[in-house]
């Protein structure tokens, strides 16, 4: 819904795109997209003339819109400030929901007097997905509130409205990014080059409510970073720069769980199957005849066939335990795996402690941010406590285990396990998606198979469907039409 075009929007929009709220050109955006818009708002809380009249025009579009409300909440942190001059100048009761992941079994996530059943208007600057003001919206509601309109100052039209209405929220924006550009065009700021580039980006990134899942909108794939873009990055970890390497190089991104319990089977798989994967995922402590002369060999066919060896060990304790399960023991893990993985539940020392070992070896973790089987306590807050964990010790964690991608950093990887070519699952909670819809609509990037190749009659052959079916859906959601 946009409102009608109030009065002086034009004045508004050179104000916006003079203080550089809105530029034009070719910007890398978190996803990995590059963009030729870039929408900055915070920069207006610099001009507090700017900031007051972005404020009325967003509580005229509510009065316009005849909206019932008793509070205003702001999506922290740019319409803070703007919910906070809305409710001062109108004396109208504020909320402020709390962002930090941190203590939340402490802290209170909504500040301010609650009374429950009364409604709340939500207050925000930009809408893109729709994502922020559901989040905030979900807060609200959970501490008895109703929500049932949000105003934005400008919405990209990129899908967010269709996801709020799906939640029963309707979205009224001051004004859309298309109507800004024809503003922008006719004050002859902006070509109408360049509005044409921009009408088409928007046009190819919509959010289609289709591709959306849950509450979180799954981002639309297509025209993204490639690997190889991914391993140029400069804060991409250096083990996970050579891995999207010679993902590139192989043209792989399958991972196989080689859960198998007698070593000869084992480093059979790894010398048959070594050249269609990307990563060989160990078991180690399931197999009855260990030795580490198995890890040196696996370790030599890991160098012959170019691939990484991830020990799936799922680390779960205080940090001095971790460090000597992880280097010592019958095992001594960290001496030939690239890769390890820890649970987030014990706090970050479990990461420090591993990091300790495995930082001067040049070895990397990934953190399980998710998992695949029925009735998993890894969701919602607890997942993004995690990936706010990785993102703080990114110098050793590459990425995550998790069904979909949980974080919009190209720097991280995402590996799936979970897959097979037919949805189902097992009689012990296992759950399976397949290839396309893991890599290609959930955007992660890596799948992880295990019984889908070892249960196959010829494991080579199912391991190749495999990697071209991954394959192919990554260079689909890159933008590049498989070679046949
Ligand atoms: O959430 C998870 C995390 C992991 S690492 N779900 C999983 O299934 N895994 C592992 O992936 C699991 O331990 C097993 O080794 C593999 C899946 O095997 P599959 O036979 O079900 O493909």
């Amino acid at each position: 819904m946009c409102a009608r075009e109030p009065r002086g929007m034009e004045a508004l929009a050179s104000e916006l795109y003079g203080v550089q709220a809105l530029r034009f050109g070719e910007f890398v955006l978190k996803s990995g997209l590059v963009s030729p818009v870039y929408v900055d708002l915070r920069v207006i809380v610099s001009h507090p003339a700017l900031l007051n009249k972005v404020a009325s025009f967003i509580f005229q579009t509510a009065k316009d819109a005849a909206i019932k409300y008793d509070t205003v909440c702001g999506v922290p942190y740019t319409a803070l400030p703007l919910a906070t001059i809305i409710c001062s100048t109108n004396q109208i009761p504020m909320l402020i929901r709390r962002k930090e992941a941190k203590d939340y079994g402490t802290k209170r996530l909504v500040e301010g007097t609650i009374n429950s059943g009364e409604t709340c208007l939500i207050i925000e600057d930009v809408v893109t997905t729709g994502s922020s003001v559901l989040e905030t919206a979900e807060t609200l509601r959970k501490e008895g509130l109703k929500v049932t309109d949000a105003i934005v100052l400008l919405d990209r039209e990129q899908g967010g409205g269709a996801l709020l209405e799906k939640h029963g929220i309707r979205l009224h924006s001051v004004c859309t990014l298309s109507k800004i550009l024809k503003i922008l065009e006719q004050q002859e700021k902006v070509s109408p080059e360049m509005v044409a580039r921009v009408e088409k980006f928007i046009q190819e990134n919509i959010i289609k409510l289709s591709e959306q899942n849950g509450t979180a909108p799954v981002k639309r794939l297509c025209k993204e970073m490639s690997f190889t873009a991914r391993a140029e990055l400069p804060d991409t970890h250096p083990l996970a720069a050579q891995l999207l390497r010679l993902m590139e190089k192989k043209q792989s991104n399958l991972c196989l769980s080689a859960d198998v319990t007698n070593s000869k089977e084992l480093l059979q798989l790894a010398a048959t199957l070594g050249p269609s994967i990307c990563i060989f995922k160990t078991h180690i402590d399931i197999l009855d005849d260990f030795t580490q002369e198995i890890a040196k060999e696996l370790r030599a066919l890991a160098d012959k066939h170019e691939f990484l060896i991830f020990e799936d060990r799922k680390f779960a304790d205080i940090g001095n335990t971790v460090k000597h399960q992880y280097e010592g023991g019958i095992f001594k893990i960290a001496s030939w795996a690239d890769i390890v993985n820890a649970h987030a539940v014990p706090g970050p020392g479990v990461v420090k402690g591993l990091k300790e070992v495995g930082h001067p070896l040049q070895r990397g973790c990934l953190l399980i941010g998710e998992m695949s089987s029925e009735g998993s306590l890894a969701t919602g807050d607890y997942t993004k406590a995690v990936v706010k964990m990785a993102e703080e010790h990114s110098d050793f964690i590459l990425g995550f285990i998790s069904g979909s991608r949980i974080i919009d950093k190209p720097e991280f990887l995402h590996l799936t396990p979970g897959v097979q070519m037919l949805a189902g699952g097992d009689k012990l909670g296992q759950k399976y998606l397949s290839p396309q819809e893991v890599i290609g609509k959930r955007g992660s990037d890596i799948i992880i198979v295990g019984r889908g190749i070892l249960s196959a009659p010829s494991r080579p052959d199912e391991a190749e469907t495999y990697r071209k079916v991954a394959w192919e859906s990554y260079l689909q959601r890159i933008g590049v039409s498989a070679q046949k």
